[in-house]
């Protein structure tokens, strides 16, 4: 790997787990190498916009709570082996740090992850080549490129499930998904169509298919608004815990769900992808703030 810009460096973070930190012209950022998991974003002048629990575990294997956990091969819990980590064994495994470099106000960093004999001994015995790039500027994006190296078609769900911080969910909102289909997790599997802004006022888990809106946060309490953007993605998730699921995570302090909610970039269930041999797909999450308008 060449050397890193001088506003890329690499310590231990926390647990002793290797952390990239960005000290960029326009924000500064952090991702553990952990998962590729960008765990803050923080543009000059503001406080974190990614949301951290203070109860999370660092430990190798293990995913962090909080940040952009990057969900890869699979979505949720995997529709075959109920012994399969949750989210897939991207956000569990140490990615490799491939590389940095400065452009203007962005900083990239890249980072890589292809299939082991682990992953090919598990729920999804496929090969692989994947890469994540981080850009921390006046935007936040993360980039999940995938590439099937198998000799035969493969399908991937994938998801950035990113959390972000908010004064309180119970004031905020969610606008931009108006009208599109959803499945809540919590009720019968049926189609919904999203009816106005999205409110919260008990736990939400919300996955909202066929749909490439850029939803906007609206978070009243600290006046700022927050865009989740989204290229080469079909899917949105929408979720906050409410204080029971909060209560019931250990690595969830039991009274942070009101600080918090996801809206997740994703290709979940059918809008999974499918992949012929050699054949790669591109999903970003771009992420911005502004002032509550
Ligand atoms: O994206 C929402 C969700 O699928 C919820 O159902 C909840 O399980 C959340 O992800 C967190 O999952 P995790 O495995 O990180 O606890």
């Amino acid at each position: 790997m060449s050397s890193l810009p001088q506003s890329v460096t690499v310590s231990p973070g926390r647990g002793g787990l290797p952390r990239v930190r960005v000290a960029g012209p326009a924000a500064s950022g952090e991702i553990y190498l952990n998962g590729a998991h960008v765990t803050s974003w923080r543009p000059d002048g503001q406080g974190d916009v990614l949301w951290m629990s203070a109860a999370s575990g660092y430990s190798p294997g293990q995913p962090l709570r909080g940040g952009i956990p990057l969900c890869f091969p699979w979505f949720g819990a995997h529709a075959a082996d109920p012994a399969a980590p949750a989210h897939g064994f991207a956000r569990r495994t140490a990615w490799d740090l491939l590389g940095a470099e400065e452009d203007g106000d962005d900083m990239r960093v890249r980072f890589g992850l292809h299939d082991s004999a682990a992953t090919r001994a598990g729920a999804w015995p496929h090969r692989f080549e994947a890469t994540c790039t981080v850009t921390i500027g006046p935007w936040l994006s993360v980039t999940l490129d995938v590439v099937n190296r198998d000799d035969r078609d493969v399908v991937v769900e994938e998801a950035l499930h990113t959390y972000l911080s908010v004064g309180d969910v119970r004031e905020a909102r969610v606008t931009g998904l108006e009208g599109a289909w959803y499945i809540d997790k919590l009720a019968a599997p049926e189609l919904v169509a999203q009816d106005g802004p999205i409110r919260f006022t008990a736990e939400t888990d919300r996955v909202y298919l066929g749909t490439r809106a850029t939803a906007l946060v609206e978070d009243p309490s600290r006046a700022r608004a927050v865009t989740v953007a989204k290229s080469g993605s079909a899917s949105t998730v929408v979720w906050n815990p409410w204080a029971a699921k909060a209560a019931a995570m250990p690595d969830f302090g039991d009274d942070e769900w009101t600080g918090m909610l996801c809206v997740e970039t994703g290709n979940v269930g059918v809008d999974a992808v499918r992949l012929a041999p050699g054949e790669g797909h591109q999903m970003t999450a771009h992420v911005g703030l502004a002032p509550l308008a």
